[in-house]
């Protein structure tokens, strides 16, 4: 009998990484719960982390290796799979060029070195540029505009004085932050929140503003007007550190609160308080929604303004304000990237920036691009039919390639198209390395994640499948780690910390460098070697170089008027839920109890327009497509708005509604929080 024990490790069932304790007895996770010295949660952990155990040991789990032959899976050995797969794999290669291969990974794979890495090394040492991840729908173009405007990528920091929820609800998508923010309103912190909705978090601001989605960047630019009019900015910051603010200041008069009030449905008075407060409080950090602000026509802009407003009120490198620590020296497991990553050519800002160029493809070209390109697709924890705008542009495209493979836990939508179906491990079957900085508001934090358990039935991690795989194609050098442990010693060996050291003498984890507020010259890495305000990127890019707004494509100011007929209501799709990660997590019972059903929130007036009453059932509908729900009505969300959740399967997946086609101009970002659309009971 062996004794029980209790493993520190970190839970990846979304990104923030939360320190948790396992205890395992006999081989198998009997108990998890919250690991007390954890700086981000503190022991606490939220349902989904709860839970997990229900996730990680679901009757559903993939078993074996599944190929389908005639309409219906049958069982194979991992051996026949992969030998199968490489031999088409080369045989598409010989044909067409080493190009034919996409691969995917989710946002499982943002946060989660090991399985980003290895796919981007896999596509590379197979010779193709395509690799394609949530990167081009989320949180990229936020990390590109800052760094383009910083010359580093600072984020807002987790303890501040005025925290700004700008379209960001942690209280379902930001668990770490909800309990900084919690305890640091209790200390006298300031709280706005700007969303459409009035989320329960608003009760308890000092200031909420109900904004017509789609259009922050117009409301950004009035604060700047106010800001720059009223002599609020931070003249010593700016003229240290700053580059071309002369320029803005003619550039905004045109960006009234009157102007804006129009536009964006806030009250002219209500954005002057909002940009006295902000420049008034040291220390201030806009929290911008993790991807509401970048799924829509004026997202790169966005990023822009909320980057410029930080900056001209010295928010920049101040404790509470955004702020910028080292990423950890870890060696990356991917091989670099050889070739243009797809959309080079079309949006080069997205892919290239002052000579670097980034991994990734822009995800909205695929559909486009099976077969004349792509035909061959490999997704490695994602579930792009589910998770992609349009899914049936995404569906009808991947009909259409010669080779689908699915590694994942479970038999997800996207799984019943492949052609084979490979199990993977979850986070507690493997070893990993998890640092919290990039999501989890600048804290520099470091840890090993353990493998607590061996792989239930016949999964693997991808260090595995890849590794066999690569055999199979004559990539074996490319793959050189012998053991998964091995490869974790090999990107931690310029850290500092050897592997040993994380799993025996630091298993909780540690800080592995100090916060640094340094303001000093030659700390923005740009062209200027400053912030730049006005951006000669940009305008070499053939972009406004100063912030603007650009009304959504199909929104009431912008599309034509028979559209608007047609489709009279706005829509935004994907406010998270606690309860699950993306189309994740709807197995357990205890989540699933929480939230059983996908809920589309309209407000009475909106409900009474229609003949709707809480509860029924309801089609929305767009030009794409159709979703079928329950109706909330709920007084909470702003009339003649529309929310529809994302992450379910069938007849309610919310990417029924979305447009591939419906892109974002500068990255390619497709649209997903301010389309139209029309709703009638079911
Ligand atoms: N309409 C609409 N669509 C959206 C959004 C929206 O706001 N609105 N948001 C978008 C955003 S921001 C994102 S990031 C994407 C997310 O998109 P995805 O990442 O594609 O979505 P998930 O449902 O999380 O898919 C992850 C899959 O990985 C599997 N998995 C979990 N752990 C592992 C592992 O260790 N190994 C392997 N191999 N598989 C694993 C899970 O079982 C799951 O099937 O969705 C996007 N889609
Ligand atoms: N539980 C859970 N947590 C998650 C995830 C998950 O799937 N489940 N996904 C993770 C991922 S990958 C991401 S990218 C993040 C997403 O995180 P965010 O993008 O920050 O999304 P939410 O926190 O849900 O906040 C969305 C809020 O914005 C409002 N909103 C909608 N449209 C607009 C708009 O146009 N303007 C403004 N100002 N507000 C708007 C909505 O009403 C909602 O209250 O969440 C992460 N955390
Ligand atoms: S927020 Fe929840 S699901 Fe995400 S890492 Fe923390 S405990 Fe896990
Ligand atoms: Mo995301």
């Amino acid at each position: 009998m062996i004794e029980a024990k209790e493993v520190p490790t970190d839970c990846t069932l979304c990104y923030h990484s939360c320190g948790c304790r396992v205890t395992v007895k006999d081989g198998r996770a009997v108990k998890i719960a919250g690991l007390n010295s954890h700086p981000l949660n503190h022991g606490k952990l939220c349902p989904k982390g709860a839970n997990a155990l229900a996730t990680i040991y679901n009757p559903d789990r993939l078993r074996r290796p599944l190929k389908r032959i005639d309409g219906s899976f049958r069982e194979i050995s991992w051996d026949q799979a992969l030998d199968e797969i490489a031999e088409r794999l080369l045989d598409l290669k010989k044909n067409f060029g080493p190009q034919v291969l996409g691969v995917f990974s989710g946002s499982i794979g943002v946060e989660n070195f090991e399985m980003g890495g290895l796919v981007q090394r896999f596509k590379t040492a197979f010779g193709s540029p395509n690799f394609f991840s949530v990167e081009s729908v989320c949180y990229r173009m936020r990390i590109r505009v800052r760094q383009m405007t910083f010359g580093r990528y600072p984020v807002e920091e987790m303890d501040s004085h005025l925290y700004i929820l700008w379209g960001h609800n942690p209280e379902q998508s930001d668990f770490p932050l909800k309990l900084a923010l919690k305890r640091n309103r209790n200390q006298g912190a300031r709280l706005v929140v700007i969303d459409p909705k009035r989320i329960p978090l608003a009760d308890m601001a000092d200031l909420y503003l109900q904004i017509r989605p789609g259009t922050d960047g117009a409301l950004a630019l009035a604060m700047m007007h106010v800001i720059i009019n009223e002599k609020l900015y931070d003249r010593d910051f700016i003229e240290q550190h700053t580059f071309g603010f002369e320029r803005l200041v003619p550039h905004v008069q045109k960006y009234t609160p009157e102007w804006a009030e129009e536009v964006t449905w806030v009250p002219a008075e209500d954005i002057r308080r909002l940009a006295r407060l902000f420049s008034g409080t040291r220390g201030a950090s806009i929290y911008q929604g993790t991807c509401t602000q970048d799924q829509t026509a004026n997202g790169v802009q966005n990023s822009r303004a909320f980057s410029i407003l930080q900056a001209i009120t010295g928010n920049v490198d101040v404790p509470g304000g955004w702020v910028t620590s080292p990423p950890p020296r870890l060696r990356d497991v991917s091989l670099g990237v050889e070739g243009n990553p797809m959309g080079a050519d079309r949006y080069p800002l997205f892919v290239e920036m002052w000579g670097r160029k980034s991994p990734y493809g822009v995800v909205t070209l695929v559909p486009e691009s099976i077969p004349e390109v792509l035909r061959a697709f490999f997704v490695i924890g994602g579930n792009p039919l589910v998770s992609m705008p349009d899914s049936n542009a995404f569906r009808n495209a991947f009909r259409k390639l010669d080779l689908l493979i699915v590694h994942d836990l479970f038999m997800t939508e996207t799984a019943r198209e492949a052609h084979y179906v490979l199990p993977a491990c979850s986070h507690l079957e493997k070893w990993g390395v998890a640092y919290s900085y990039n999501v989890c508001h600048g804290l520099p934090f470091l840890m090993l994640r353990k493998k607590c358990i061996e792989p239930l039935y016949e999964s693997w991690s991808e260090w595995k499948l890849f590794t066999e795989l690569g055999k199979r194609l004559g990539l074996e050098d490319r793959f050189p780690w012998r053991s998964e442990e091995e490869m974790i010693a090999f990107e931690l060996s310029p850290s500092g910390f050897s592997f040993d050291d994380l799993l025996n003498r630091m298993p909780e984890g540690v800080f592995y460098t100090e916060k640094n507020y340094e303001q000093s010259e030659g700390r923005y890495h740009s062209p200027s070697g400053r912030i730049e305000i006005y951006s000669e990127t940009f305008e070499r890019a053939g972009f406004d170089p100063l912030p603007t707004f650009l009304e959504p494509e199909r929104g009431p100011r912008r599309a034509s008027k028979a559209f608007l007929e047609k489709f009279p209501l706005i829509l935004s799709t994907g406010s998270r839920h606690i309860g699950y990660t993306h189309s994740q997590h709807h197995g357990a019972d205890a989540l699933r109890k929480m939230y059983p059903e996908p809920l589309v929130q309209i407000s009475p007036a909106t409900a009474n327009r229609f003949g709707i009453e809480d509860g029924d059932r309801v089609i929305v509908e767009t030009n794409r497509g159709q979703v079928n729900m329950k109706a909330a009505v709920e007084e909470r969300v702003a009339d003649n708005v529309v929310l529809v959740p994302h992450g379910w399967e069938g007849d309610a997946n919310a990417n029924l509604l979305t447009d591939v086609e419906c892109r974002e101009p500068m990255m390619g970002y497709p649209d997903m929080k301010s389309l139209q659309c029309r709703i009638r009971k079911a």
